[in-house]
């Protein structure tokens, strides 16, 4: 089953969104496998973000994702790397569709609330990055007949 790593960046986590946007991924079908409420350190955001280091906001998004804990996710499902995305809109949130996370909840594109893996190679290099081996559960859900063919 393809995986995507999800995170509830710091303003998703002030503005008291955690549970909204955790309950837009289960109502989808998605499967939850993994989380933590953490603080996330300057060598961790750094690693994360590293292919934006040469874009001019890279500074600000560092200090945005460090400033407060986040809440980083592992989901899987058919195709969760596009319909995780999908969930959560464009990157600029006046121009990401209606319904979306970041339409629905957000402005500005460094205050636009999650973050989503955009590959399913790049998905496999995040979950590596913030999670153990140990800390993702193989469980099978009562209703996984019902949303996976
Ligand atoms: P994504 O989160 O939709 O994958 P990316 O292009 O990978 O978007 O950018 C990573 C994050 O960097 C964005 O989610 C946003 O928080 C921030 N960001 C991207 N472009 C800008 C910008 O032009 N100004 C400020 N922040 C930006
Ligand atoms: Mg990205």
């Amino acid at each position: 089953m393809e995986r995507t790593f999800v995170m509830v960046k710091p303003d998703g986590v002030q503005r008291g969104l955690i549970g909204q946007i955790i309950a837009r991924l289960e109502q989808r079908g998605l499967r939850l496998v993994g989380a933590k409420f953490m603080a996330v350190s300057n060598e961790l955001a750094e690693t994360h973000y590293g292919i934006h280091k040469e874009r001019p906001f890279y500074g600000s998004l560092i200090e945005y994702i460090t400033s407060s804990p986040v809440m980083a996710m592992v989901w899987e499902g058919s195709n969760a790397v596009a319909a995780v995305r999908q969930t959560m809109g464009a990157t600029n949130p006046t121009e990401a569709a209606p319904g979306s996370v970041r339409h629905d909840f957000g402005l500005e594109i460094g205050r636009n609330l999650t973050h989503a893996s955009d590959s399913v190679e790049n998905g496999k290099g995040e979950i590596g990055l913030w999670f153990n081996e140990d800390e993702l559960v193989d469980w099978q859900r009562a209703n996984d007949g019902w949303i996976f063919e």
